[in-house]
């Protein structure tokens, strides 16, 4: 879950893990964390990675780390969704992010969140111009549209093994100094 900040990403993240807040994994960031959350959606378990809000005019230390925790989130998923507010409508931060996630390696859904009234769904439609294809209407705090998002975000899924295993197994990572000797060890 990416996106300007502010747009609702954790509130949604909430939601569609079933309101259970479900902490699996807390990695420390050095300002913000990337948190993890369990969910399951028509028998596909898989994990929502919280992160922060990104302001790329933002040029602040504060904004820089976050940006980071952000990108090394969008590193390892095997899917991104782009969260935007519909209330605010579009706007340059949201451009900004969707140019370089138009370049991404996995796929990318759009939600536009706090379309809480039926009528609200309508405001989406402007998200098409991110060019990120059909844009997503959903409420975090009422649990409208998140079904159509969870279908979709499955189907962005699909039966490819995740890009990171979580088998609950502690990696180590064999580095040093070219010709060293690591592979044979
Ligand atoms: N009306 C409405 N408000 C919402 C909705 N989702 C979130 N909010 C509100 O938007 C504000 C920001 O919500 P967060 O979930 O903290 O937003 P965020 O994107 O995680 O924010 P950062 O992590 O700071 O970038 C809060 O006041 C929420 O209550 C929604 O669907 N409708
Ligand atoms: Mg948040």
């Amino acid at each position: 879950m990416v996106g300007f900040p502010n747009v609702g990403k954790s509130t949604l993240v909430n939601r569609l893990a079933g309101g259970r807040e479900a902490v699996v994994h807390s990695e420390a960031g050095v300002t913000r964390d990337r948190k993890r959350v369990r969910c399951e959606w028509n028998g596909r378990e898989f994990d929502l990675l919280d992160t922060g809000g990104i302001d790329l005019e933002d040029e602040s230390e504060m904004a820089a780390d976050i940006q980071r925790q952000a990108r090394l989130g969008m590193e390892e998923a095997d899917a991104i969704v782009l969260v935007a507010d519909g209330r605010s409508g579009l706007r340059s931060g949201d451009t900004d992010m969707a140019r370089q996630l138009r370049a991404s390696p996995v796929p990318v859904v759009v939600a536009v969140n706090k379309a809480d009234r039926a009528v609200d769904q309508y405001g989406a439609a402007e998200f098409h111009a991110l060019g990120l294809g059909e844009p997503f209407p959903v409420s975090a705090t009422h649990g409208m549209g998140t079904g159509d998002l969870l279908d979709r975000i499955v189907d962005a899924l699909g039966d490819r093994p995740p890009r990171i295993e979580d088998d609950g197994a502690v990696r180590v990572a064999v580095i040093g100094r070219p010709n060293v000797g690591k592979s044979s060890l």
